[in-house]
């Protein structure tokens, strides 16, 4: 099998919170890990991400009385934030990478939401836009010109990365066959959207 030149694969989120039976689980997430196998044999660079909260995330519904996991709220800035039921707490097994991700030669292992008072979905920095998580720098440093994402959720974690992987002028490409969404208010199809807009192309034929 060829491996694909000047490219990396982002394997965001392969964690035991966003598989079922986790603490938020993604609909069907245990269907990505297959096909994420078979991917990562195409690449010669491949990234694995990991969401790592604090205990009283500032994301967790728990850490804000009256609040209900999934509801929407404000926040100060204006920006909307889902909140979301306690997940990936750091050092839990929550929090661990699936034992069914089987990827031995993944050369970095980014962990990113560790901030108590900034939520982050998106790989290359915090949701406030301007926290930068170095990963840029890294692919650019390592001459990578395309990203390539899978895992999980399509609709939080890949699709944030994959804008932000395009504003840093990287080829963005999205696998469909691995990854799955959370889908709640809407996000699927705004986040579909906000792909499409921002030129997020869909990778197909890379499974066999
Ligand atoms: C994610 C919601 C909250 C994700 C992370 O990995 O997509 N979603 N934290
Ligand atoms: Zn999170």
């Amino acid at each position: 099998m060829s491996i694909l030149p000047a490219s990396v694969l982002l394997v965001i989120d392969v964690q035991n919170d966003f598989l079922p039976g986790g603490a938020l689980a993604v609909p069907d997430g245990h269907a990505v890990i297959p096909p994420i196998h078979a991917l990562a044999e195409q690449f010669e660079h491949v990234i694995l991400t990991q969401d790592w909260h604090p205990a009283g995330h500032m994301s967790f519904a728990s850490s804000r009385p009256g609040r209900q996991p999934f509801e929407v709220i404000p926040l100060p800035d204006g920006r909307a934030q889902v909140l979301w039921p306690d997940h990936c707490v750091q050092g839990t097994s929550g929090a661990a990478l699936s034992s069914a991700l089987r990827i031995p030669k993944a050369e970095l292992i980014l962990r990113k939401g560790f901030r108590s008072h900034i939520d982050s979905y998106s790989a290359f920095a915090e949701a406030d836009g301007k926290t930068a998580t170095g990963l840029t720098g890294y692919l650019r440093e390592r001459g990578v010109k395309r990203v390539y994402l899978c895992g999980l959720a399509l609709d939080f974690c890949v699709s944030w990365s994959a804008l932000d992987a395009m504003h840093a002028g990287f080829e963005t490409f999205v696998v469909p066959e691995a990854t799955r969404a959370i889908d709640t208010n809407g996000s699927l199809e705004a986040a579909i959207g906000a792909m499409h807009k921002a030129g997020v192309h869909l990778a197909d034929g890379l499974i066999a």
